[in-house]
């Protein structure tokens, strides 16, 4: 399958200067843009089927972690916002697992797409990881599965919704809460979030949509999937310099192996 037959290109017109500058606005607005029937149904089915097929490849772990991903600090109480834990049960199949001639690569491979990519989130160029395992991921959420709250740690990510959950599976996000560059964690609004004083919004996602997401200051998570559906959603990660590998120890929490 090449690009067209994977990219609804008639509504996302990716290589248009108006509308990568019209889809650049709208994520420094609202720091998020998602765009409904992105893939063609074509493209969605075939991912589908791969994420059934190869569920049995993926890698489910359980942790506890707080909203900045990182670990405990005794030079906080264990009740404030920085020490407050959250829970998140992630499974997924890692880059190497995904097939060669699967859409996912060439979209992720594709040239105009990451050029888009680059005028929305002002990159000058963008590059897969060095490590074979976290470029292209594939989630899977089971019931009773969530995300915790949290800030990202990359300062933007790009999503493909596979499979929607037929209840809970939402994606929830406060934007703007702290200020990474500044150093500004506002631990008082990760208390309001947490303690549900703050109400977040819920970005509808259907499948077929892609989703251009700033989590690095934007606080979010995803509910538990109150359904028997499984939710699928694909993680497109890429770096903004070449040769830089996911670090071993992230590797090991995520996937449970280097893959070298
Ligand atoms: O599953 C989602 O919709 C969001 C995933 C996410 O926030 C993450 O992987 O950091
Ligand atoms: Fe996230």
């Amino acid at each position: 399958m090449n690009l067209t037959q994977i990219i609804n290109l008639q509504d996302y017109p990716i290589t248009d200067k108006t509308f990568q500058e019209q889809s650049r606005q709208a994520v420094v607005e609202n720091g998020v843009l998602s765009m409904p029937d992105f893939l063609s149904s074509d493209a969605l089915e075939l991912i589908r089927q791969e994420g059934v097929e190869k569920r049995d490849q993926a890698f489910f772990k359980r942790s506890l972690h707080n909203v900045f991903l990182s670990p405990q600090e005794d030079k906080y109480p264990k009740n404030h916002a920085y020490n407050r834990q959250v829970e998140s049960s992630k499974g997924c199949i890692t880059d190497d697992v995904i097939a060669a001639g699967s859409p996912l690569r060439t979209l992720y491979d594709s040239q105009e797409f990451k050029d888009f990519l680059c005028h929305v989130f002002a990159e000058r160029a963008l590059y897969p990881y060095a490590d074979p395992l976290s470029s292209i991921n594939l989630h899977y959420a089971e019931k009773g599965q969530e995300l915790g709250w949290h800030f990202d740690n990359s300062s933007f990510a790009i999503t493909l919704m596979v499979q929607a959950a037929l209840k809970g599976g939402e994606f929830e996000y406060v934007k703007n809460v702290r200020n990474a560059d500044a150093g500004e964690m506002n631990f008082d609004a990760v208390d309001q979030v947490l303690d549900g004083d703050i109400k977040p919004k819920t970005l509808s996602m259907d499948e077929g949509a892609l989703v251009l997401f700033r989590g690095i200051n934007s606080m979010h998570r995803v509910t538990p999937n109150e359904s028997d559906l499984t939710r699928m959603l694909v993680v497109l990660a890429y770096n903004s310099k070449p040769n830089i590998a996911l670090s071993e120890s992230a590797r090991m929490t995520f996937f449970g192996r280097l893959g070298e």
